[in-house]
């Protein structure tokens, strides 16, 4: 290890003085900060400024470190001690019937859900996807890849359907074949920010990275005619910094992506239905069958889409029973209390 590590201003990929006082408590004598750019098998490879990446093992405190996360390391002992608290998180939850979050990216500035244009663009997941990234407490943006496989039709169609769902946020249509697309991508990125790339397997989020950098930094999937199937090619969520201090974190595709504690990203991504509500005659209304609801009433006058009413209340009830079985959970102890 050198020894020009400054405490007060490394040279760290996202480095802020915020980031320097959320890491005070853990800099302890001998420890050192560091971006986490890779977690594998348990191990995470921690840049310590430069070029320098120390692989490191994991104290208990640490353990649960994902990419993108601020820690405090031990030089000597090659460990992580401490991990800053989360500016941003995504998180989910583990898997459907599991009843613990997982954590797929900390501190990322943007998150970007990236859908593939064929073989379909489906709103509903972005819907799912945006309460995940308005939860994060990161800025979402929306890419749709392999526009050069669909008609410009079916592309704006597609455009304008991701618009619909995502008040607001940023859609960007690319085609990673000729670059179509990726320098309005690049336009939404700050120097020293960090966008995340989440998204199913396939849709083509290493290929986004690989056309920013403008070289192939990471492996993409290969083409297969006739096989449209998710195959993983990205293994484990990935830090990479681009010339111009651009951040990208590469995550691995995933398949399902149910539902954590998210009712301050439910209400955000569905800051309609949460205005209409102000109307309905109850204040309590559930927007089921409770007569004066406005936003039922929003569906009969096609103002409000039907399907974005179904899909709210598939998340709403889907974090119910998460809810319900999390508040037993807390209750349980306190059962077996003696009176
Ligand atoms: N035609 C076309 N193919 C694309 C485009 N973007 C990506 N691909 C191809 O789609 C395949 C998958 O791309 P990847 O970048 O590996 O996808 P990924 O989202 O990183 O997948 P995982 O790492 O498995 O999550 C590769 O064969 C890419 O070359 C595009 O805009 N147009
Ligand atoms: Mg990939
Ligand atoms: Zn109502």
């Amino acid at each position: 290890m050198t020894d020009q590590h400054d405490h007060h201003a490394p040279s760290l990929p996202g480095w802020t003085s915020e980031v320097a006082a959320s890491l005070r408590s853990g800099l302890i004598e001998g420890r050192i900060p560091g971006r986490v750019v890779r977690v594998d098998r348990g191990e995470a490879d921690v840049a310590t400024g430069g070029d320098d990446v120390m692989r490191c093992r994991t104290s208990t405190a640490a353990k649960d470190v994902v990419a993108g996360d601020w820690v405090a390391i031990d030089p000597a002992a090659e460990r992580v001690d401490a991990i800053a608290p989360r500016r941003t998180a995504f998180v989910r939850r583990a898997a459907r019937g599991a009843h613990r979050p997982q954590t797929l990216a900390a501190n990322a500035d943007m998150v970007a859900a990236v859908h593939a244009l064929q073989p379909g663009f489906s709103p509903r997941r972005l819907e799912r996807e945006l309460v995940i990234i308005h939860e994060s407490g990161a800025t979402p943006i929306v890419v749709l890849t392999k526009a050069d496989l669909v008609d410009s039709v079916e592309r704006d169609a597609a455009v304008e359907s991701a618009t619909a769902v995502s008040l607001g946020a940023a859609v960007v249509a690319v085609n990673n074949r000729d670059g179509t697309g990726i320098d309005t991508l690049r336009a939404l990125l700050r120097p020293g920010a960090t966008l995340a790339l989440i998204g199913a397997s396939g849709v083509g989020k290493s290929t986004i990275v690989n056309r920013l950098a403008g070289r192939e930094l990471m492996r993409e999937g290969e083409i297969r005619a006739g096989d449209s199937k998710g195959r993983h090619t990205t293994t484990a969520a990935r830090l990479l910094t681009l010339d111009g201090d651009l951040l990208l974190l590469d995550t691995p595709g995933v398949r399902a992506l149910a539902l954590w504690e998210s009712w301050d990203g439910l209400a955000a991504t569905f800051a309609d239905i949460e205005s209409l509500a102000e109307r309905c005659r109850f204040p309590d209304c559930l927007h089921d069958d409770e007569p004066g609801c406005a936003v039922v009433a929003a569906t009969a006058d096609a103002s409000l889409p039907t399907e974005r009413l179904d899909s709210w209340r598939k998340l709403r009830d889907e974090m119910g029973e998460l809810d319900a079985v999390l508040t037993e959970r807390d209750r349980r102890p306190n059962r077996s209390r003696p009176r």
